[in-house]
């Protein structure tokens, strides 16, 4: 007879973090599986939502193509390998670029699963710092760093990111963001959906300003279509309005933002005037007066902006409008506008001395071929490809040499792609620490394979920092089948000790560096209670060890027994769903680490940056341009191979408005080739699309989604295969960027379109 027992479970897949309840069934044979799995109603934050992607851990946990033993390659084909084969290998490889290079020759990508991952979260930065180089490389480039360059110029602090109070709010405007689809980014709301069918409930109101009507502008008061990339104009233009018609209040902020900084954002947007801008947004100048007026009339209110805005060359300065609009409004740090979470554990803005810190700085070195500035200790990632291909003019500048990835998939995530793979066929040496063997990994000498997440702890650090309601969760290993493959932060703590030169994997003893990393922390968090602190945490290693030290000198945490009742591991254990720690609560001046203690709402950086958006207003609109998509039951480039989700309708065609299919003589199902605009007789960089002719997508352009292209040789990826779409990021421009953060242009960007047939080519 089999038996069944349940496991709680934080999912892992996406940032809204719900907590699920498997259902795991031993048979008769003792094996056990999991059986089903559904939304944990008694989870105090996700209250019972999941969505489809959740039933596919199963998937993923069970998938045959995911990697259980290293990979080395060998004449071109990847082998299995035991994991001492493996390091070997590795220090072999690194250790002759490094020797022959210098350290500075060895480059690192870093990609989203990291921030999903307790272990590879918290070790992450060990792996980095034992590397001793400038070219790192991560996702935030394609993704959040305009947002939080605009944050930590305004609040001092990188993850210092105000998220919108919705179960208070009264009236939302959401900006280049489909949280019905994406499940929320930068803020963490599990049931958008149905938090916003409260908020209309109850007399609110929600506007969706976005090129496409989307799943959340079809569950909107009101949609407006933007033209890509001219959310610079709409929102400076709003700020105008607020200005002109007497509208600025600043409510809970008025202490902390000067006098002189609201006159000079006035003079700053000046020229934004809405006449001005109306064409180039194609939003009536009434329209956008109009949304002024509401934003500063309703009781409350927020302005949330997230991927749609970030992606553009005026990344930075969207992302800092927003919170101006917030700002000037009086709806910053007040119930149902935008707020600080408080996190339980390893928040910047919970430590060291309240209100006041060092705040951000950029710049702090260039990258070597575009002279990109560092941003939160990072290169932009469409650099990449440009810093392998050119060589080093001398050694304090290296190129890259070698290249290490980490959970990241950058030849289908990052523009320019067909660059930069044949790029990585130039290296000398690459590993990656991924799940798969895909289209980046492929390219790599040795793919060292992290294991399920199932059978690791759970923890948010970052979410906890975004999430709209205070709460603090931890899930155990869920306890099946023990697939004896190492812990990630023991292959990257073996691949840190490598790269310090300090022998093959097989002689590094990880647990020894992984006391010393705890002790460390026991000292930092504990002080004269680090003794016992580190004997009391003991009781767990890597991760969780130093998760439990982190949480007990957090804000909520039991200070280490001076404060009885307090957040502790052992705690969270005790509670599977969770511990809920109450509505976001006001943090001013608290949260704020700038140096002068304030809101510093006119960053200098940001000012001069407007000019070169005025000058962009006076160009003409491209006629036709490219902006991408997320689904539901799909997450960047790599849950395509879990049949749970790629089953049903295709979810890879490019959606054209009929207008222009009729103009373009493209039938619904046709093929059709994109290419970019200005790129002439780059035939790799040509992709073959299905069409879907959808009124959904405003004309003048057209929506593909990125991370398909599941079509590269040597990749092992069998059902994602079956249909592998195309990769809008070899179509994309890895020349486009902001220039302050370094964000890659993902949207709005000029493109052709050619019909090669009249029906399907493919489904
Ligand atoms: N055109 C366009 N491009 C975009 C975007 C866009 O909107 N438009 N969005 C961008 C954004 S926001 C992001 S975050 C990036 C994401 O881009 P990436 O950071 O490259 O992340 P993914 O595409 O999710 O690929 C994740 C990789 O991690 C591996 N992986 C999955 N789970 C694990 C695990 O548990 N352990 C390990 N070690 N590896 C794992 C997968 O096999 C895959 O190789 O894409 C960006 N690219
Ligand atoms: N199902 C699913 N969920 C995901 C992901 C996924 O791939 N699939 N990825 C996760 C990741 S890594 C991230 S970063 C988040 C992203 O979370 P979101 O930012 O919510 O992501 P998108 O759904 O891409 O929404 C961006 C919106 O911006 C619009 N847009 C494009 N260009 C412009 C523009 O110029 N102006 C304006 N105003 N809008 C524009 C697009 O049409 C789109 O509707 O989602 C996360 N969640
Ligand atoms: S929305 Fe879906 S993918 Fe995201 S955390 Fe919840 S169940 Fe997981
Ligand atoms: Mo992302």
């Amino acid at each position: 007879m089999s038996t069944h027992r349940t496991a709680h479970r934080i999912c892992p897949l996406c940032e809204a973090c719900c907590g699920l309840v498997l259902d795991i069934e031993r048979d008769t044979q003792g094996v056990e599986h999991i059986a089903t799995i559904r939304g944990d109603d008694s989870d105090p934050f996700s209250r019972g939502y999941l969505c489809p992607k959740a039933v596919a851990l199963k998937d993923l946990h069970d998938d045959p193509d995911r990697l259980r033993q290293p990979l080395i390659r060998r004449n071109g084909r990847h082998e299995p390998a035991t994991w001492d084969e493996a390091f070997a290998e590795i220090a072999r490889g690194l250790g002759d670029v490094q020797a022959r290079h210098g350290r500075g020759a060895v480059g690192i990508t870093l990609g989203n699963p990291i921030v999903h991952k307790l272990g590879l979260t918290l070790t992450v930065p060990t792996l980095v710092k034992s590397l001793g180089t400038k070219h790192v490389y991560s996702a935030s480039t394609l993704d959040q760093i305009p947002r939080q360059l605009a944050c930590g110029l305004l609040y001092g602090h990188w993850f210092s990111v105000p998220v919108p109070d919705i179960d208070r709010t009264d009236w939302l405007l959401v900006i280049g963001a489909n949280p019905v689809a994406s499940n929320g980014s930068m803020w963490t709301v599990p049931d958008f959906r149905g938090r916003a069918k409260a908020l209309r409930q109850r007399g609110g109101r929600l506007v969706v300003i976005d090129p496409r009507r989307t799943e959340t502008a079809k569950v909107a008061d009101e949609y407006l279509p933007i033209r890509p990339g001219a959310d610079v104009f709409l929102l400076a233009a709003m700020v105008h309005t607020l200005f002109a018609e007497g509208l600025v209040r600043l409510g809970a902020a008025a202490s902390v933002v000067s006098t002189e900084d609201v006159e000079a954002v006035r003079a700053a947007v000046a020229a934004f005037a809405p006449d001005v801008v109306a064409d180039r947004c194609a939003i009536p100048a009434e329209t956008i007066r109009r949304l002024a007026r509401e934003l500063a009339a309703a009781p409350r209110a927020a302005v949330y902006g997230r991927i749609g805005t970030n992606g553009q060359t005026f990344g930075t300065l969207s992302a800092w409008l927003i919170d101006v609009l917030n700002v000037l409004t009086g709806r910053l740090d007040a119930e149902g506008g935008v707020m600080f979470p408080k996190a339980a554990a390893l928040a910047a803005n919970t430590m060291g001395p309240p209100g006041i810190g060092r705040g951000v700085t950029t710049g702090r070195h260039h990258s070597r071929v575009s002279g990109a500035p560092e941003v939160i200790g990072e290169w932009p990632i469409t650099c990449l490809a440009e810093e392998i291909e050119t060589p080093a003019t001398s050694p304090e500048q290296p190129a890259v040499k070698a290249l290490i990835t980490v959970a990241s998939n950058p030849v289908l995530s990052a523009p320019g792609s067909p660059r930069l793979a044949a790029a990585l066929d130039t290296l000398d040496f690459m590993v990656s620490v991924d799940i798969y063997l895909n289209e980046t990994t492929r390219h790599a000498d040795v793919i060292l394979p992290g294991r399920s997440p199932l059978e690791d702890g759970h923890f948010d650090v970052a979410f906890g920092q975004l999430s709209m309601r205070n709460h603090v969760r931890y899930s155990p290993p869920v306890g099946l089948a023990d697939s004896g493959q190492p812990a990630e932060w023991e292959i990257l703590l073996r691949l840190s000790e490598i790269a310090q030169g300090r022998g093959p994997g097989g002689m590094v003893d990880v647990a020894a560096l992984d006391d010393r990393l705890a002790r460390q922390e026991a000292e930092r968090f504990a002080g004269d209670r680090a003794e016992q602190a580190f004997a009391e945490a003991s009781r767990w290693r890597g991760p969780e060890r130093r998760l439990d030290l982190a949480l007990r000198a957090g804000p909520h945490g039991d200070d280490f027994g001076r404060r009885p009742g307090g957040v502790r591991l052992a705690a969270l254990l005790d509670a599977p769903s969770g511990i809920d720690l109450g509505a976001l609560a006001p943090r001013l001046p608290e949260v704020l680490r700038t140096p002068s203690g304030r809101v510093d709402l006119a960053p200098p950086m940001l000012l001069a940056d407007l000019p070169r958006a005025l000058a962009a207003l006076r160009e003409p609109a491209p006629p036709l341009v490219i902006i991408g998509r997320r689904d539901v039951r799909s997450n960047n480039s790599w849950m395509h191979n879990l049949p749970t989700l790629a089953k049903g309708p295709f979810r890879g065609a490019m959606q054209v408005h009929p207008v222009d299919a009729q103009r373009l003589g493209l039938a619904e199902g046709a093929s059709a080739c994109v290419r970019r605009a200005d790129d002439a007789g780059h035939h790799d960089r040509h992709i073959t699309v299905q069409v879907h002719v959808d009124d959904s997508v405003m004309p003048g352009v057209v929506c593909l989604p990125h991370g398909w292209g599941h079509d590269q040789p040597g990749t092992r990826l069998h059902v994602a295969a079956e249909r592998p779409g195309a990769n809008l990021n070899a179509v994309l421009d890895e020349r486009l960027r902001d220039p302050l953060s370094g964000n890659a242009v993902l949207s709005g960007v000029a493109v052709v379109v050619e019909a090669l047939s009249r029906s399907a080519a493919h489904r």
